[in-house]
């Protein structure tokens, strides 16, 4: 712990002259909507090591699979209240079956 959060503060300081501006420290505290090459260049190590589980430094199909399998399970847990989806009320179907405007003989 703690070397790395060096290394993100680093990544962040776009001018190098060891300080944050506000831009700079809008960009360490949301490395995903930088425009910093060497944050986009930190952030990718960061999803690396967090993915790489037999420490090699590389994803393999495996870790990559995992991780994408997390990103799925959130995403259904995310999506789970959304499916509100019209059920068919089973007292007013036979009502519609039986009612004289949808007779077609
Ligand atoms: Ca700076
Ligand atoms: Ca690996």
């Amino acid at each position: 712990m703690g070397w790395w959060k060096e290394e993100h503060f680093n990544a962040s300081d776009a001018d190098g002259d060891g300080r944050l501006n506000i831009t700079e420290f809008n960009d360490f505290l949301h490395p995903a909507d930088t425009n910093n090459p060497k944050l986009l260049l930190w952030l990718c190590k960061e999803e690396i090591r967090e993915r790489d589980s037999d420490k090699d430094g590389k994803i393999n199909f495996k870790e990559f699979f995992h991780g994408l399998f997390d990103l799925v399970r959130n995403y259904d847990e995310e999506s789970h209240n959304s499916s509100t989806h019209e059920a068919d009320n089973p007292e007013e179907a036979p009502a519609k079956f039986y009612s004289p405007t949808s007779t077609k003989m």
